[in-house]
């Protein structure tokens, strides 16, 4: 019987291009999952689409000013345009706007409220009275009450991982204006997600082999909160209506439409391979199905999402949720509001995708946070990638191409050496395909290197320059075992790198497609003496200096820029600025341009030097009420020492000192 697996990647949310982050966590291991599975022989249907509904959509159309639908077109066309670039193998890429979802989703709150587990309640609600509407999820921030952390979304906390509702914040205040919520009462329907909350914990704690950040954090928030009924509905204008003729003007959440999008994006792939009831298979069969996702995610989907199925009845459940850590960037969190990010189509504009791929794979957020550098990813990419995996496929290549007239040639007696070469592979083949099975596909890449580096020591090893006049028949072998390598590699690799393990397989002049070949044919010996191949090309190019140096300075020009226009109310506060009155005013010695002035702060005088003899008399600043830092560190200006500095505009025409609009009295303070 074949394997069957439905795939799922979390469905990126259309309010903004998607960056290098979402792809190491989600999109590539998802991909390298499926793509294996399928060289497999297992029978495979991978699901994604964009999220388009909800707050970080309509927040940015009030924004900008656009229809939400605007927002939503843009970016899956942004995202898609991506995702295809990077290769991403999706039998059906959906929207959450399509009818087929708008359907399924009321199915679903139909058939769970008739089922009884939705029910309504008046609730409180934030409501931002200048906006004049209520502040759902990402409307409104404020302090985690579980972390303390500042920014926490109404809808969870990015730094703690935990789901909230919007009155759950501290010091909450409208993302639009600003202004402190006020609460207003509102008829809301709930899930009772409590109802599952016996159901949910024997789920987990029997899925043992599920990952540690997906189990045991769900078992803890369970353990320490339980299970509450979870708000469903919205009062928003964006989103799914809820079907009930009471609850007018009202939509479904976000979080309840969005995890149906991967059934209903499998109907719709149903629908388009002509056979619409096929979606069953994976859905109500005994298909594996596996959500690939951030850990931001997780207890949408270990959860609340179960529950939903439970609730239902008839479905599967998620048999693994691969949950991934976070990529920052050169060592600080990515954040696209500031600036600190690598948008994937910035990236494949000047990149090669599978260099990303590879350097998010073998350098992969998997068990914990890791950094995305660009000096790293050139290393990897030149010395890795291109020295060993490269350099080993061109050599034996243009050594065929250049020696053997580009035929593969006839093998003699394998010798003890030979013989291990090829137990090699067969054992990569194995392994790398185990790696990948149990979700390490960074395992499985690093095995390939490995594979790759033996390779390399092989050829060194058996000196082919010199066995070509010495033993012919020993440096036929030697090709001929090499020649297999370079397919084996082609094969295992095309999961990972589907672009150059294609372009590999070209050049091998091998039929068909790579991405059809069977993973278990990697360990044969599948190409015959005689196989002419084409001219070999090298398949990296390296990364060079320069291009990478420029995006390191692209980087720090940020971070320069972040220094200068960031200052909290606190570090201004730190600065002692009050007003004085000029005492005296003398010329310094030998400078055209210092005055010495005598200025009082109040309580007593302050000898302040300032760069404007060119520009004012002594006699013009003479009982000046004069504004003036007070805490600045003394220096030595022209033998003088300067406790202080006056605060001064300037223009084309010269500086202008700052005074207050009326007589102040010397020492108050400015805020
Ligand atoms: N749209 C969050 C995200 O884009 C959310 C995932 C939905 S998966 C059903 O990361
Ligand atoms: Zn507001």
């Amino acid at each position: 019987m074949v394997d069957k697996y439905l795939v799922t990647a979390a469905l990126p949310y259309a309010s903004g291009p998607r960056h290098i982050g979402h792809a190491a966590g989600v999109y590539i291991p998802a991909d390298i999952y499926a793509r294996y599975h399928r060289m497999k022989g297992h029978d495979v249907v991978f699901i994604c689409g964009t999220d388009e509904h909800g707050t970080p959509i309509t927040v940015q159309a009030v924004q900008e000013g656009v229809r939400p639908i605007e927002i939503a077109d843009r970016y899956h066309k942004v995202i898609k345009d991506s995702f295809d670039k990077l290769g991403f193998s999706f039998d059906n890429f959906s929207r959450t706007t399509r009818e087929i979802h708008y359907r399924l989703a009321q199915d679903f709150f139909m058939t769970l409220y008739k089922k009884g587990y939705i029910y309504k309640k008046e609730v409180e609600l934030l409501y931002c009275s200048n906006c004049k509407r209520f502040l759902p999820d990402r409307y409104v921030e404020g302090v985690c009450p579980h972390c303390g952390a500042e920014g926490a979304r109404g809808d969870q906390c990015d730094a703690c991982g935990r789901i909230l509702n919007p009155t759950d914040l501290v010091d909450p205040h409208c993302v639009i204006c600003n202004t402190t919520p006020t609460t207003r009462k509102s008829l809301q329907w709930f899930f009772k997600l409590s109802a599952f909350e016996d159901a949910i914990k024997k789920m987990l704690e029997e899925n043992r082999h599920w990952p540690d950040n997906v189990r045991n954090f769900c078992l803890q928030l369970i353990e320490k909160e339980g299970l509450k009924d979870r708000d469903i509905t919205r009062d928003l204008e964006w989103g799914i209506p809820v079907p009930l003729s009471e609850a007018k003007g009202k939509v479904l959440y976000v979080w309840f439409d969005a995890p149906i999008g991967y059934i209903s994006a499998t109907m719709e792939w149903a629908q388009k391979i002509g056979d619409p009831e096929k979606w069953r298979e994976y859905w109500q069969g005994n298909a594996k199905i596996v959500h690939f996702l951030a850990k931001d995610n997780i207890p949408f989907h270990a959860i609340i999402w179960p529950a939903m199925l439970m609730a239902y009845g008839g479905f599967s459940l998620p048999w693994m949720i691969p949950a991934y850590e976070h990529l920052n960037l050169e060592g600080r969190k990515m954040s696209t509001s500031r600036g600190w990010v690598v948008e994937l189509n910035d990236f494949l504009d000047e990149f090669d995708p599978d260099m990303l791929r590879y350097y998010l794979t073998i350098n992969a957020p998997q068990k914990r946070d890791v950094d995305f550098y660009w000096r790293e990813f050139q290393r990897r990419v030149n010395d890795e990638l291109a020295d060993i995996i490269g350099n080993f496929i061109h050599r034996t290549l243009s050594f065929i191409y250049n020696n053997f007239d580009g035929k593969v040639p006839a093998p003699g007696e394998f010798d003890e050496r030979d013989k291990e070469m090829l137990r090699l592979i067969e054992n990569a083949q194995l392994t790398v395909g185990k790696h990948i099975e149990e979700f390490n596909s960074s395992l499985g890449l690093k095995e390939i290197v490995r594979l790759a580096g033996a390779a390399n020591k092989y050829f060194n090893d058996k000196q082919p320059w010199r066995t070509l006049k010495e033993d012919p028949q020993k440096c036929a072998t030697t090709l001929y075992i090499c020649a297999q390598l370079t397919r084996s590699l082609a094969i295992m690799l095309a999961p990972y790198l589907p672009f150059a393990s294609q372009r590999l397989w070209r050049m091998l002049n091998l039929p068909a497609d790579v991405h059809k070949q069977n993973w278990d044919s990697a360990s044969e010996l599948g190409i015959r003496p005689g196989h002419e191949i084409r001219k070999p090309e090298p398949l990296f190019v390296k990364l060079q200096d320069e291009v990478i140096r420029r995006r390191e300075e692209k980087l720090q020009a940020i971070l320069r820029a972040q220094s200068q226009t960031v200052v909290t109310a606190e570090e201004f506060a730190r600065l002692d600025i009050r007003i004085g009155k000029v005492v005296s005013v003398e010329p310094i010695p030998r400078s055209k341009k210092l005055l010495k002035l005598s200025v009082d702060v109040g309580d007593k005088r302050r000898t302040i030097v300032a760069g404007l003899a060119q520009h004012y008399s002594p006699e013009q600043l003479v009982g000046k009420n004069v504004v003036v830092l007070l805490n600045l560190k003394p220096i030595q200006l022209m033998g003088v020492t300067s406790e202080g500095m006056l605060l001064a505009a300037e223009d084309e025409k010269g500086p202008s000192i700052l005074t207050p609009d009326r007589t102040v009295k010397p020492g108050s303070r400015v805020k």
